[in-house]
């Protein structure tokens, strides 16, 4: 599962940083911290990967025994956490960036988003550490606030600034709403696991591929609509870029939104 989030996370941000001239340059912002975002993901999962083969062993030829953990080696959560500080701010800050809302709007949306996106993944590091259940509920029920304050923010404000957007691009911006919901929603659940009473290896397990895999939602297909949204707004914007882009019936196309209403 590690090796397959750095695979994911290393090539989306490669693909992001060859893809930059196909966007016009004031989308090139979004683009380039989504490219970022992977890249600091990806060294994050090399140092996990790394921790995990040296706190857990196995005994069987081939590796198909039973992992036991090495005599005073622990794993290290710690690299998840700090990669979420650093990459959950930069992940609103894209969403924030590919919009192009006016300028006053984009900072009062950041001054809020960002403190409470940092508060969130503070809060939650100490339960994560802790095996003391009680004490996990308590921080995860803290860390909440702030996630529901960001949901907020982002479900109320942000449909306001829908109807700037291109209608082209409309959608696409709502169902990446949507997939940020779904995929920062599995992190608080994958938490849980260990207080679910499931045993202990397998709470274990099942929490790492829970934000294995909601890491490479929330993060590559994240940046792979971004870089989408990037380019048809990069067309709306500009019929003769569009026309370089694309084949001459795509950007009639998209040169005239027939009905944009819909009928
Ligand atoms: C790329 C990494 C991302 C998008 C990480 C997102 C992390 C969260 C939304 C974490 C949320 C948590 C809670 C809401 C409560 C329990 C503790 C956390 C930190 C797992």
């Amino acid at each position: 599962m590690f090796s397959l989030v750095i695979a994911s996370q290393l090539f989306t941000s490669i693909f992001l940083i060859i893809g930059l001239k196909r966007v016009l340059p004031r989308y090139r912002q979004a683009m380039t911290v989504a490219a970022i975002v992977c890249g600091i993901a990806a060294y994050h999962y090399f140092r996990i990967f790394d921790s995990f083969k040296a706190a857990f062993v196995t005994d069987a030829i081939g590796g198909a025994g039973d992992y036991v953990q090495v005599a005073g080696a622990s794993f290290n959560e710690g690299y998840r956490y700090v990669d979420w500080l650093l990459t959950v701010p930069l992940l609103l800050l894209e969403l924030i960036a590919v919009l192009a809302l006016a300028r006053k709007v984009q900072t009062s949306l950041l001054y809020r988003l960002i403190p409470a996106s940092a508060l969130m993944i503070a809060l939650g590091y100490p339960g994560e550490l802790t095996a003391d259940n009680g004490m996990r509920g308590i921080f995860g029920l803290l860390s909440t606030i702030p996630f529901a304050y960001i949901l907020y923010v982002l479900f109320i404000e942000l449909t306001k600034s829908l109807d700037r957007q291109p209608v082209s691009v409309r959608r696409t911006i709502s169902q990446l709403r949507l997939l940020l919901l779904l995929t920062w929603g599995v992190y608080p659940i994958a938490y849980l696991l260990p207080m679910l009473g499931i045993d202990g290896s397998d709470a274990w397990v099942g929490k790492q591929i829970g934000y294995s895999i909601a890491d490479i939602l929330a993060k590559c297909l994240y940046g792979l609509i971004i870089f989408h949204i990037a380019r048809m707004k990069s067309f709306a914007d500009d019929p003769a870029f569009a026309r370089m882009e694309l084949s001459v019936d795509e950007a009639e196309e998209v040169a005239t939104p027939t009905n944009p209403r819909g009928k």
